[in-house]
């Protein structure tokens, strides 16, 4: 039988050193991980690979089985395609919004779990964790053990964290268990990876989803920051060193969420910004611009706005945190 790598879940294998899985052969016989996880896990490295496998592949072998799903998203990528794959899952399941320990102070947890109920119409049981032990897993934990579940699925975008949140349960339950491999970077995990957990608790890691739409696929969210600014008629601000440009035609407070957490890549332009293209008006108060991949931002006044981003990978939504949203 051939052995998987405890870090990625991918096959182990020493015939090819460009291909994935592969160990020296010497190393073969002892080896808990592969070369990638092994540098990924001693030297901060991170080889880019192609997606593993694609949202519909996993869907369909999730739907066919009948273990639990735990769900994994943090607050900032929240959209309405990561909610289309949540609600294609015809299994029972739960959601977790990760990450929250990283909200602004100002910004209550409870109002994520609202606001999935209102606008995204979200049914089905929800967890919103963050914390410092642990990043908050004891309440993922708690859950499992009250709803009597030993068998479950985690399911989630790349970089929401499930392999981290595994790992943070093994922590929990005081396992010393070898580890699964963790990075900021998209695409860690290769392939589901089974964790016997406890005689009780059987996880499956998966590897993530990579959405269709993106500014962004590598951001993973270490820190979220919320950048307010008043705009004015004519003025543009630039996201992103320069990736993004948005230029109003009307005043307008503005907050922009991101994980991009360095202010410098922000700023206020006077003159004309190249590739303005395409427009977003605004017709309500409170909303938000969301970009997939990077943040969103609450526009506070209605207003037309000028950008070189693409629309398709972009959506706009009553605020998540301003006003009301219904
Ligand atoms: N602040 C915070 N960061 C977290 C949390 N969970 C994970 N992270 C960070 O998020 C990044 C991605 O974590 P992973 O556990 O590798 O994410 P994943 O969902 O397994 O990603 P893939 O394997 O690529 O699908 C890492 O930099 C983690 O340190 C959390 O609860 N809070
Ligand atoms: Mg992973």
């Amino acid at each position: 039988m051939s052995k998987i790598c405890f870090g990625c879940g991918v096959k182990l294998q020493s015939d090819d050193k460009e291909k994935l899985g592969y160990i020296p052969p010497k190393k073969l016989d002892d080896a808990k991980y592969c070369m990638r996880c092994f540098r990924m896990i001693n030297y901060g490295e991170n080889k880019e690979v192609s997606t593993p496998k694609d949202v519909k592949e996993i869907i369909n072998k999730i739907n066919k089985d009948v273990r639990f799903v735990i769900f994994l998203v943090d607050y900032l990528n929240i959209n309405d395609e990561i909610i289309k794959i949540f609600s294609s899952i015809k299994k029972r399941k739960v959601l977790v919004v990760n990450k929250c320990e990283l909200l602004p102070k100002n910004i209550k947890k409870s109002r994520i779990e609202e606001y999935l109920r209102g606008y995204y119409k979200i049914t089905d049981p929800i967890i919103l964790k963050g914390g410092k032990r642990n990043h908050g897993a004891k309440s993922v934990y708690n859950y499992l053990k009250d709803n009597d579940i030993k068998e479950t699925y985690i399911l989630g975008l790349s970089n929401s964290g499930k392999s981290t949140l595994i790992n943070d349960l093994m922590d929990v339950l005081k396992s010393n268990m070898t580890k699964i491999t963790v990075n900021s970077k998209a695409n860690t995990t290769l392939d589901f990876i089974r964790v016997n957990l406890s005689e009780d608790l059987m996880l499956i890691d998966s590897p993530g989803f990579i959405l269709n739409k993106s500014l962004n696929h590598d951001a993973a969210l270490k820190s979220i920051t919320a950048y307010s600014m008043q705009m004015k008629e004519c003025e543009t601000v630039s996201l992103l060193d320069d990736k993004c440009y948005l230029k109003f035609d009307a005043k307008t407070p503005i907050i922009f969420y991101t994980n991009v957490n360095s202010k410098k890549t922000i700023k206020k332009y006077y003159k004309a910004a190249p590739g303005l293209t395409s427009t977003i008006k605004i017709d309500k108060e409170n909303v938000d611009i969301v970009l997939y991949g990077i943040g969103f931002v609450t526009i506070k006044k209605p207003v037309n706005i000028t950008t070189n981003i693409d629309l398709k990978n972009i959506e706009i939504r009553p605020s998540m945190f301003g006003g009301k949203y219904e």
